[in-house]
């Protein structure tokens, strides 16, 4: 299978100006009628060359004549000795029913949808299917209308009528030109919430969000949701929505999220239906945040749009980037950060260590679906923050304003976009722009040197860039550092030099040494406060050094990141046999810390989250994934026991009101439910538990308290899981987190339990939640089950791969991504994994998605 490298760009020898669709919805046979205005824009090609995947063509016009000259390839449709500039007419049919790849147009429960990105849309019909041919579509869709009175498409209905035959049909205008993966297209019947948003110039623009029948109350919040969006854009950097009408439809068959289409955006259910009984505060605050982010595309995604698809992170880095502060804006600031930083640390810095390890825009791909990665995504938005903090807040927006006057309308590069920045500083980008073609982690080392006697202290700060798969040879790169230094005293300095620059060190050589004056005691550096790069860092301080810098660090994610350290510490003597030996001086300073910060929810909250075992994977090497796994639990339970009645008295200082969504209360119940999970380990255990279960008047009381049973109280676990699914049977995006808890339970036969799981009649190897709640909860997190010493774990997960990915392979392409990590572990298990990766390469028939990951994981 060919790669498509990014070097190899050319521009498109056509391009398309106008479409007119006409849809014929019908199960196994869909007709689609398209006639394209076809104008040549560059002479590299005398025919034009179409993509088309899986279409049986019916026929072909050119200007109205039936035109012959064509050959059909196996995802090509040439057709030859063109005119400069003609109309097209193609008609062919596809059958949605049997599409269970969810890519194109798809039938599932009775609902019509589209996905057409990345390249979806040649799915549907043959097109020039890239992201810079800008079309303007006009499309019509037929449907029978007892069974589909909804017909919806891009833009603004323009007309609507009924046939003798029971269909019905309704014509959509976008005036938008838009790339094909923009497009969309849906036909169900449903229920519908209504709303307006008036924009701060005056424009009213009608709101509509579909769901299933029976389910509006579950859609308020995400509709209001919208609107603070839609506010927060306009406040922020603006930006107001430009067509009469934005529709959300919520689908419960989803490869993804949600898809930004124009004007008509589609969700995975998942990510819109939220009530208290049903979602966790979590879900709540994934609904704000994924509609925001679909919104916000509409001018980082669909007004300025990518070029060709290694362009990726240009609109996937900046909307991550651009949601991240809108949920700081609407939540917290400091649990918001700290949650990405924890998908960093636990899944990129992991991809980057792996053989998929690729920069934020990839240089080569196979199959386009496997590059919406935590590196594109989340990586790209963190380069996205450290143009923020470059350029600050006033630069940041003046950047953005000329990004926008400038490119509004286009299909433009990562390039343009920094080019745009550098409008606004007089920093020169071209070093940081190496962001972008730089894969891997950086390691930020820091070397202290302190004479007593001239009372000085040099501080050596050295950055390192380890080689990844992808690359060998790495260049130092710029990054900034926050920077703080603290004495025991928690005193504050400054470097002599002036080099700390309103608490940032800009970093841009392989090394830079700071001075200090007028030193009586060793300082301690404090860095990368708010985590002001993706980078890991080198510091080397004592557990007690550590735990000043709790105390005393300005910021409080460097607070909360020397309490991570500390477990990383402690964990450490556990896998060294000397978790016992563990000084009492610690546990007491534990004890201080939980005591000191009782009445600060959010901190302490986050502050007793125990580093999980991915994250640990990355400041470790070839891990004995048992022995870490065991070493974490052995110091889970110490400090449960050792703290148990601080633990359990901040756990009743917390009072619980009835049921908000506020930050307070979330506050509040998240940092309740993280102490319950460890006083789940103690002997009062069971009886909390068990109450804090039956006592709940939400979701996120209800999933504390089963994850708290969920490894520490096996027969409350079991007995109040049956409840839930007594409780919560019908309602599969409910069940999910059952079907998640199970598959993550660790027990001697999970992998009978799995069996028993798929046999759930709720469960379908056709829904992407429920494989991803069962098979991806397990390949992902289930530690001890997919380690497992004998290799049944990865046999297990490999022997559904097979069955997936005839099924979906982008879907399966993502459970695999566990497996293609082996680098981490050691040697016996490396070999076991890579067995199961052999196992599926030489699999007949595997998908290109599969391929691209497996092929490259074993290379
Ligand atoms: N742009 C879509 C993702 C499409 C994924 C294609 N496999 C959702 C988003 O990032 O907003
Ligand atoms: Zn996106």
């Amino acid at each position: 299978m060919q790669a498509k490298r990014r070097a190899d760009y050319l521009p498109p020898a056509f391009t398309i100006s106008d479409v007119k669709m006409d849809v014929r919805l019908h199960p196994t046979a869909t007709r689609i009628t398209s006639e394209l205005q076809i104008t040549r824009v560059s002479d590299h090609s005398q025919h034009l060359e179409l993509d088309g995947d899986n279409l049986s063509l019916v026929s072909i016009k050119l200007d109205g004549e039936i035109f012959e000259d064509i050959e059909q390839r196996e995802d090509t449709l040439i057709v030859r000795n063109v005119p400069d500039t003609f109309t097209l007419t193609i008609v062919n049919d596809i059958d949605p029913q049997n599409n269970k790849a969810l890519e194109g147009l798809y039938l599932s429960q009775n609902t019509y949808c589209t996905q057409c990105e990345a390249e979806g849309f040649r799915r549907i019909t043959y097109y020039l299917d890239r992201p810079d041919v800008l079309a303007t579509f006009e499309v019509t869709l037929h449907g029978d209308k007892a069974q589909y009175p909804t017909l919806l498409a891009n833009g603004n209905p323009v007309a609507r009528g009924d046939n003798d035959d029971g269909t019905h049909w309704v014509t959509w205008q976008d005036p938008f030109p838009k790339p094909s993966y923009l497009f969309a297209l849906v036909a169900g019947d449903f229920d519908l919430l209504e709303d307006s948003y008036t924009t701060t110039s005056g424009k009213s623009v009608k709101l509509e969000l579909y769901v299933d029948k029976g389910k509006k109350s579950r859609g308020i919040f995400a509709l209001e949701s919208l609107k603070r969006a839609m506010k927060w854009d306009e406040d922020t950097f603006g930006l107001e929505y430009d067509l009469d009408i934005y529709m959300i439809v919520a689908v419960d068959f989803f490869n993804m999220g949600a898809m930004e289409n124009k004007g008509l955006n589609i969700f995975n259910s998942k990510f819109v239906l939220a009530d208290q009984r049903s979602a966790t505060d979590e879900d709540f605050f994934n609904v704000e945040s994924v509609i925001a982010h679909e919104y916000f595309h509409n001018w980082t995604g669909n007004r300025v749009t990518c070029r060709d698809w290694f362009q990726l992170s240009l609109k996937e880095g900046l909307t991550v980037f651009r949601d991240q502060q809108f949920s700081a804006d609407m939540t917290s600031e400091l649990s918001n950060r700290i949650k990405h930083v924890r998908v960093m640390r636990e899944h990129q810095f992991a991809e980057d260590a792996s053989a998929m390890s690729h920069p934020i825009r990839p240089e080569e791909v196979i199959e386009m679906n496997n590059f919406y990665t935590v590196t594109v995504y989340d990586k790209g938005a963190e380069v996205i923050r450290m143009f923020h903090t470059l350029l600050g807040e006033d630069g940041f927006r003046k950047g953005m304003d000329e990004y926008f006057r400038r490119h509004d309308g286009q299909a433009v590069t990562c390039d343009d976009f920094v080019a745009a920045m550098q409008t606004a500083t007089d920093i020169d980008l071209s070093h940081f722009a190496q962001w972008y073609s730089q894969s891997g982690t950086p390691v930020i080392s820091l070397t202290t040197m302190f004479d007593e006697r001239k009372q000085v202290m040099d501080i050596t700060v050295a950055q390192h860039t380890p080689p990844t798969a992808d690359q060998s040879h790495k260049v130092p790169l710029f990054i900034p550092v926050a920077f703080d230094c603290i004495d025991e005293n928690g005193k504050h300095y400054t470097d002599v030099d002036g080099k700390i620059k309103d608490g940032v060190l800009l970093l841009d050589a392989p090394s830079t040494t700071l001075h200090f004056t007028g030193v009586e005691s060793p300082l301690i550096p404090v860095v990368l406060g708010n985590f002001s790069a993706p980078a890991k860092v080198n510091n080397n301080l004592s557990v007690e050094q550590m735990l000043l810098v709790f105390r005393y660090a300005k910021d409080a994610f460097n607070r909360w990141d020397a309490m991570q350290s500390v477990y990383n510490w402690c964990i450490a003597e556990f896998e060294k046999g000397q978790g016992e030996q563990i000084d009492d001086s610690v546990w007491n300073a534990l004890s201080d810390v939980i005591n000191n910060e009782a009445d600060n929810h959010e901190l302490l909250g986050e502050c007793l989250v125990i580093p999980t075992f991915e994250t640990l994977c990355q400041t470790r090497q070839r891990v004995d994934p048992n022995s870490l796994n065991s070493a974490r639990s052995a110091f889970c339970d110490a400090f449960s026991i050792k703290l148990a009645s601080v633990l359990k008295r901040v756990f009743d200082s917390i009072s619980t009101d009835s049921y908000q969504y506020d930050q307070r209360s979330v506050n509040a119940r998240r940092c309740k439910n993280v102490l319950l999970n460890h006083l789940a380990r103690t002997e009062h255990g069971d009886s909390l538990v068990r109450q804090q279960y039956a006592a709940a008047d939400n979701m996120t009381d209800t999933l504390g308290a089963l994850k708290a049973a969920q490894g520490n109280l096996p027969d409350a676990f079991e007995a109040l899981m049956q409840n839930f699914e007594s409780e919560w049977n019908v309602d599969p995006l409910v069940l999910d987190k059952w079907f998640g808890l199970h598959a993550t339970t660790e027990r001697d036969d999970i992998l009978s339990q799995l069996s028993l799981l798929k046999q759930h009649p709720q469960f379908t190897i056709n829904n992407p939640n429920r494989v991803r709640a069962v098979m991806g909860s397990f390949a992902f997190f289930n530690t001890a089950g997919f380690h497992r010493a004998d290799g049944a774990g990865y046999k297990y997960v490999t022997d559904y791969l097979l069955e997936l990915d005839a099924v979906n392979p982008q879907v399966a392409a993502r459970v695999v991504t566990p497996l293609t990590q082996w680098q981490n572990y050691a040697p016996a298990h490396q070999s076991l994994m890579k067995a199961q990766l052999n196992r599926l390469l030489g699999h007949k028939g595997l998908s290109r998605d599969m391929f691209e990951k497996v092929s490259k994981s074993l290379a």
